[in-house]
């Protein structure tokens, strides 16, 4: 059996979150998260950037549980470089209950790629991030567009905002719906109204099939979490980003917990209280109902029947 050393600073994930005070509508969608091996079942990639502490479909069934979630994707972290196997094994645990966003490389044949459809595969993950991950070439990455495309899959795609620029024509020239990791990862100590900002709305507005996960306040936040036994508003500076960007494409936004949260060293996010970041960036009910059951509906389930309320 392997046995994996996490990597030194690595946080675990925070054992028994709070229950949210914001009430999940009916039918809410985690559109972002991701389990980890267990290593000992599912070995680590030798490629691995990290080795994170194991996260099991169970501990995330689990969470999905307690938070209010009646359903979750699972999107393919790069700790497990292009073996989908955990991944997909919650899929397949999930009783129809999980999507996933699987990594392929070149060459992947189509045999894998309809097995992985009929798992619950619906998109393929492009990982730009550099600490993250060795580059890709964009003739390797075009030949995984073509293989997935007739299946009607999406491209998730997750970049430093300083990267955008370099990446844009690459994105815009890929001929299936993008969807945008973390906002883009913009510099909250930034202005929401500022270039970098404006060039991430501006690529959005681009084609009418990009999306964007308004994810991970704790991970883009400076001022961070509230003081232990504060207020449950976190992460005030991420809110004027993730409000701009749900306020002008409600259609096409996502929202996630990002548990069990790869990389963080400094704070370990209570995902009860990451809920209750909700509806700071979509203030209304109606916005509320598009991010979290009917967008990641229709983008991951878009056959089966939904609450309306
Ligand atoms: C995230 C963010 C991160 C990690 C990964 O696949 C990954 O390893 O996505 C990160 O370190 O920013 O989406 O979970």
């Amino acid at each position: 059996m392997t046995t994996f050393e996490k990597t030194p600073g690595w946080l675990d994930w925070y054992a028994g979150p709070s229950r949210p005070e914001f009430r999940l509508p009916a039918g809410a969608v985690d559109a972002h998260c991701h389990v980890f091996g267990p290593g000992a079942e599912f070995p680590f990639a030798p490629e691995r950037k990290y080795t994170p502490c194991d996260a099991s479909k169970d501990q995330l069934f689990e969470l999905r549980d307690h938070l209010g979630f009646a359903r979750t994707v699972v999107v393919q972290a790069t700790c497990h470089g292009a073996d989908n196997g955990a991944m997909v094994d919650a899929l397949r645990a999930s009783g129809g209950l999980a999507r996933g966003v699987a990594t392929l490389r070149p060459g992947t044949g189509d045999e894998q790629v309809r097995e992985l459809h009929e798992a619950g595969v619906r998109g393929v993950r492009f990982n730009f991030v550099k600490r993250l991950v060795d580059a890709t070439p964009q003739r390797d990455l075009r030949e995984v567009v073509e293989r997935i495309r007739p299946y009607g899959w999406h491209v998730v795609v997750y970049f430093e905002a300083a990267d955008l620029a370099g990446l844009r024509e690459f994105l815009l020239s890929i001929p299936v719906p993008l969807v945008v990791d973390h906002m883009g990862r913009p510099d909250v100590a930034g202005d929401p109204h500022g270039p970098e900002f404006e060039a991430f709305l501006d690529f959005m507005r681009a084609r009418p099939d990009i999306w964007c996960k308004v994810t991970c306040p704790e991970r883009l936040s400076v001022s961070g979490p509230p003081a232990l036994g504060g207020e449950r508003t976190a992460y005030r500076d991420v809110v004027p980003f993730a409000r701009r960007v749900v306020a002008e494409f409600p259609d096409r936004v996502l929202w996630g917990t990002d548990w069990p949260h790869p990389n963080l060293t400094g704070h370990m996010p209570d995902d009860g209280l990451l809920v209750d970041f909700v509806p700071h960036i979509a203030p209304t009910p109606e916005l509320r109902h598009k991010l979290l059951v009917d967008n990641p509906m229709r983008l991951y389930w878009p056959d089966a029947d939904r609450p309306t309320t």
